[in-house]
C-alpha cells in the first residue's frame, strides 16, 4: 500500500483522466503503460479499456459492445465500466506482491466433458498413493499428458461440478456452484430450470456483478486470453461474450456449449441447417478447409501466445476445447488407431487424441518462445467422462469409477488434473517459489474452484475481497503431505438431468448424497451413504446400516448448503422450496 494510495486517494472519479494520477504511483503507471495512443487523443472511453494492447483480428470488448442492440449495448457498456473500476480500485490499490520483475505465464487448459479415466495417464491409485492402471488406461493414447504429469503433480481426487457452465464459472470467481448459483448447464435460448428447479437460478451466468479470475488479472497487467467454449452466459447475456467477463481477447468463445461441427469443412457449423445455431464464431478464417476445429483454436491460441510475448506481456491464457463434448465428430487424424470398438467410441477417443496432440503444440510453442520456464501449466476437465460406453448410473464408461457425466456418482465430477511447470528448471527463481515434484501424485482432495485463489497466490494479485470457496493449492503442488487433507466439497444439483435434483458432499473419505424428490415408501434410499476409501466405487449404500454417520454427514451437507446461501429445487406443488432432512436416529 506504500506507493499505492488508499482509495480515497485514488477515487474512481478520476480514473478516465488519468494523466492527473499522479498520486498513485507506480502501480497506476504499469496499469497505463501500454495505452497506445498519445495521451492528448484519448478520450474517455479508450482510457477506460485499460491494458487492451491487443491484434485487432481479435474480438475485442468493443467490438462486441457494439453488435448489441442499441440500448442493451449501452446497458453493457455502462456496467462493463462500473466493473472494470470498481475491480481497477481494488487491484491497483490492493495489490502487494503482483510486480515483481518477472510474473509468471499461466496457462488453464481445460476439456470439455473429460472425465478421470478418458486418458492413458493412471489417476487411480491403490491405498499407499500409487498410481494403479486400469483397462481404459490402455485403450485412451494421451502421451502428451503422460509428458506433462512427468514433469508436474497429477491429483487423483479433483472434482469439477456435474456439467459445463457450473464448473466454468466456478473457475473464472472461484466459488462453487451452491454459492454463484449457476447450478445447471446453461441453455443458450431459454431458461432450463427444470419442472421443480428454483426459478431464479443464475441462468445468465456471469453478470457485471461477479468478481472474475481474468478481470482481476488483467487489470494486474496481464494479457487475458480466452479460447475455445465460454459458456459463461446464454444468447445475447453479458456472460455470453468472454470479453464482457475480464478476457482482452476471444478466439471463438459464445453461449453455445457445443460445436455445430468440428470440421473446417463445414465450415464448424455455419449455414448448416439446424447446427448453425451452434456455428463457432469467429473461425471464418478455416472455412472451407480440411482442418479439425481443435487444430484450428491450437494454431489460433498460439498466435495469441507469440503476440503476448512480442507485446512483452505476462499472460493468462484459458485454452478451453470444444472437445472432447458431442457430437462425436470423428477426428480423421486419429480415429483410425481404434478399429475394434463402436463408432461412436471411436470418435470419442479420437477427439482425446486430437486434443492431447493440442496439448503437446502448446507446449512445443512455449518453450520455441523461450517462455515455457515461466509458464504454469494447469489441466482439467470440466465434469466427468461422457464418453459413448454404458448406461450412465453403472460402473461403465468411467470404469472403475461409478457414473458419467451429470450424474451424483464419482464418475460425473472427478476429473482429471495435472499442474506443471512447461518446461521445468529447479534453477529458475519462480520454480523455486513453487517447486513442483516430477512425476507425482497428490490424494488430496482439490476442487476446480480452488484455481482462482491459487493463481492469486502465484502471481501475488490480491483480488476484491468476495466470498470465496476454494484454497490456494500451492502446498499440494508443492507435494506436501497432509496438505488439504479432510477438506469438505459441495455439489449441489437442484434441477433435472441423468441425476435429478441432488446435492452431494464429501467430507475427508465419507460422502453424502441426499434426492430432493424421493418417491419410494424406503426413506433410506433417499440418501447414499458412502465411505469412499473402503468402497471407492461406490458399490455399498451404508444409509440404513451407518445413521449416525448419515446423520454427522447430513448435518453438515445443510450447514455447508447454508453457508453458501444454495437455493433448493421446489416440491411436487411448486409452493415451498425443499431443504435436506436430516433423519434422527
Ligand atoms: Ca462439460
Amino acid at each position: 500500500m506504500s506507493d499505492v494510495g488508499s482509495p480515497s486517494a485514488c477515487p474512481m472519479s478520476d480514473v478516465g483522466n488519468y494523466r492527473e494520477q499522479t498520486q498513485c504511483g507506480r502501480k497506476w503507471n504499469m496499469l497505463t503503460r501500454d495505452l497506445g495512443p498519445a495521451e492528448g487523443d484519448r478520450t474517455s472511453d479508450q482510457s477506460l479499456s485499460l491494458c487492451r494492447n491487443i491484434p485487432q483480428q481479435y474480438s475485442t470488448s468493443d467490438d462486441v459492445i457494439g453488435s448489441y442492440p442499441c440500448m442493451f449495448g449501452v446497458r453493457m457498456r455502462l456496467f462493463h465500466v462500473m466493473v472494470s473500476l470498481v475491480v481497477l480500485s481494488y487491484v491497483w490499490c490492493e495489490s502487494t506482491q503482483g510486480w515483481a520483475a518477472e510474473r509468471p505465464n499461466i496457462v488453464v487448459i481445460l476439456i470439455d466433458d473429460m472425465g478421470m479415466m478418458d486418458t492413458s495417464v493412471p489417476f487411480i491409485t491403490d491405498a499407499t498413493g500409487k498410481p494403479q492402471r486400469q483397462p481404459l488406461n490402455d485403450f485412451y493414447r494421451t502421451p502428451q499428458m503422460e509428458r506433462l504429469a512427468s514433469q508436474g503433480i497429477r491429483f487423483s481426487n479433483f472434482y469439477a461440478m456435474s456439467v459445463c457452465s457450473p464448473t466454468r464459472i466456478a473457475i473464472m470467481t472461484g466459488q462453487t456452484s451452491a454459492r454463484h448459483h449457476t447450478t445447471n448447464w446453461i441453455k443458450p435460448e431459454s431458461n432450463n430450470a427444470g419442472a421443480f428447479g428454483p426459478a431464479d437460478w443464475q441462468w445468465q451466468g456471469v453478470t457485471p456483478q461477479h468478481v472474475t479470475m481474468p478481470m482481476v488479472l488483467r487489470e494486474a497487467g496481464y494479457r487475458t486470453i480466452h479460447c475455445g467454449k465460454g459458456h459463461f452466459g446464454p444468447t445475447d447475456s453479458y456472460g455470453m461474450e468472454p470479453n464482457n467477463i475480464g478476457f482482452d481477447i476471444n478466439i471463438a468463445g459464445s453461449g453455445i456449449g457445443q460445436p455445430g461441427s468440428y470440421y473446417g469443412k463445414e465450415n464448424f457449423g455455419a449455414g448448416k441447417g439446424g447446427r448453425d445455431k451452434r456455428a463457432v464464431p469467429g473461425m471464418e478464417g478455416y472455412f472451407g478447409q480440411d482442418i479439425f476445429l481443435t487444430e484450428a483454436l491450437t494454431l489460433e491460441v498460439n498466435k495469441a501466445i507469440s503476440q503476448a510475448v512480442t507485446d512483452k506481456k505476462p499472460f493468462f491464457a484459458y485454452m478451453a476445447h470444444y472437445a472432447v463434448h458431442a457430437p462425436f465428430n470423428p477426428d480423421p487424424r486419429f480415429v483410425g488407431n481404434y478399429p475394434n470398438v463402436a463408432k461412436p467410441l471411436a470418435a470419442f477417443a479420437s477427439l482425446i487424441e486430437g486434443m492431447d496432440k493440442s496439448l503437446g503444440d502448446m507446449l512445443d510453442h512455449l518453450e520455441k518462445l523461450g517462455v515455457a520456464e515461466n509458464t504454469l501449466v494447469v489441466f482439467m476437465g470440466d465434469n466427468g467422462s461422457d464418453a459413448p460406453n454404458g448406461a450412465s448410473h453403472d460402473v461403465a464408461c468411467a470404469a472403475p469409477l461409478r457414473g458419467k457425466k451429470a450424474t451424483h456418482y464419482e464418475g460425473g465430477m472427478r476429473v482429471p488434473c495435472i499442474a506443471a511447470w512447461a518446461k521445468p528448471n529447479a534453477n529458475h527463481a519462480l520454480q523455486k517459489q513453487l517447486p513442483i515434484p516430477h512425476g507425482a501424485v497428490s490424494t488430496s482432495l482439490g476442487a476446480v474452484y480452488d484455481i482462482f485463489p491459487t493463481v492469486m497466490a502465484l502471481t501475488g494479485v490480491t483480488p476484491p475481497a468476495t466470498p470465496r470457496d476454494g484454497i490456494d493449492l500451492a502446498p499440494l503442488l508443492r507435494g506436501e503431505k497432509g496438505a488439504g487433507t479432510d477438506r469438505e466439497f459441495l455439489m449441489h444439483f437442484p434441477h433435472e438431468h441423468r441425476s435429478a435434483y441432488f446435492t452431494v458432499y464429501r467430507k475427508g473419505d465419507w460422502k453424502v448424497i441426499f434426492h430432493y424428490h424421493h418417491e419410494s415408501k424406503n426413506k433410506w434410499t433417499q440418501y447414499e451413504l458412502f465411505n469412499l476409501a473402503n468402497d471407492p466405487y461406490e458399490a455399498t449404500n451404508l444409509a440404513e446400516s451407518q445413521p449416525a454417520q448419515l446423520r454427522t454427514m447430513m448435518l453438515a451437507m445443510t450447514a455447508a448448503l447454508e453457508k453458501a446461501g444454495a437455493q433448493y429445487p421446489m416440491d411436487k406443488e411448486k409452493k415451498n422450496p425443499m431443504k435436506p432432512i436430516v433423519p434422527g436416529l
